[in-house]
């Protein structure tokens, strides 16, 4: 069990430690308690068997829900997994049988529509997981286009992620490469073609513009292991696709096990930007208006650079947090 990760306890300490003037203390330990109390709300559907529980359970360090073995849906009614101030609600998809649909639809709408207590959507984001290995998504794209797009309010495209599962067996598991566990470039493009044509049905039945991405929640089973593939990239959208007040509630959560991050394209290096996207937010909604501007997107990638004055020293603090949460991808 690794040892529970608590950026506002520790940037909380920095700060009390700290040489500032009383007055600057109390302001931004005031931001701190803010910042902590963010809920983050997360949705997460999909058919049957696409792999919701895996992709929880790879992303968040904590065994938030049982990954199916069987044929029974295991998530047969919405499941809520509470973690600090995470809340996942994990949801069935449609594909179930018209009477399960209809339920299911129902509830899901029902929870895209709840408010919290500021009048604002209660849920933040929804990640609907396709399963890459299936070649009939009409259920998907039924619960993309006409029950979750039409009930996310003014701002659709910022509140949803589309994104494909179970890349590595798109191809019945021709063209994976197991050795270096990424897929072949044949894969790659089948992969490719599949994300073009989840991004023009759903353009075609709702207008909506989105961009899907494929990845590899991985598996675990009795003799045989596979690490995630573009978790970190998933994960990156993710970060994206949060209100900026409330990405640091991801920073205690996500997990601390090297291998589930380390394998992914190279069209960006995920782990530096997702740093860096956690030490802005650190600077934009805890410390706000200190004076460290542009340094900031330096200090990730050169080892040892330190910023000047108190509030550099935090921030020295936070990026400290951040790196020994991913060490080295
Ligand atoms: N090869 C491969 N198998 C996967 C992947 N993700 C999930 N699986 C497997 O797919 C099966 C279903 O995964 P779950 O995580 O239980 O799927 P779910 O969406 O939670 O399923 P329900 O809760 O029943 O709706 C399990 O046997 C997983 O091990 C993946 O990326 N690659
Ligand atoms: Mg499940």
């Amino acid at each position: 069990m690794n040892k529970k990760i608590d950026i506002f306890e520790n940037l909380a300490n920095d700060i009390i430690g700290s040489d500032l003037p009383e007055r600057e203390k109390t302001e931004i330990l005031k931001s701190i308690a803010n910042a902590k109390e963010q809920k983050l709300n997360i949705m997460i559907t999909g058919a049957t068997g696409c792999g919701k529980s895996s992709t929880i359970n790879a992303l968040f360090d904590y065994e938030v829900a049982k990954v199916g073995v069987g044929v029974d849906p295991e998530t047969m009614d919405i499941s809520k997994y509470e973690l600090d101030n995470m809340v996942l609600w994990d949801s069935p998809g449609l594909g179930d049988g018209k009477e399960a649909d209809n339920r299911h639809s129902k509830n899901i709408i029902n929870k895209l529509l709840e408010r919290d207590e500021n009048g604002n959507a209660l849920i933040d984001l929804v990640l609907v997981i396709l399963d890459g290995s299936t070649k009939d998504l009409g259920t998907s794209y039924e619960l993309i286009n006409q029950v979750i797009i039409p009930n996310l309010g003014d701002d659709r495209q910022g509140r949803i992620l589309v994104a494909i599962n179970q890349c590595d067996v798109a191809m019945k598991g021709k063209y994976w490469d197991s050795l270096n566990n990424k897929p072949e470039p044949k894969l790659e493009t089948f992969l490719n073609e599949k994300v073009d044509s989840v991004r023009k049905r759903i353009k075609e039945g709702t207008g909506v513009d989105i961009q899907p991405i494929y990845y590899s929640a991985g598996y675990k089973e009795a003799d045989e292991k596979q690490n995630p593939y573009n978790l970190s990239k998933l994960l990156y959208f993710i970060i994206q696709h949060t209100p900026k007040e409330k990405r640091l509630v991801y920073v205690n959560n996500i997990s601390t096990k090297q291998e589930m991050w380390k394998d992914n394209d190279d069209l960006k290096d995920y782990s530096t930007e997702i740093k860096k996207t956690f030490v802005e937010s650190v600077k934009d909604t805890v410390i706000k208006g200190a004076e460290i501007g542009s340094e900031i997107g330096s200090i990730l990638g050169s080892a040892g650079k330190v910023i000047g004055g108190v509030v550099g020293g935090v921030i020295g603090g936070a990026v400290g947090i951040v790196k020994s949460l991913f060490s080295k991808w």
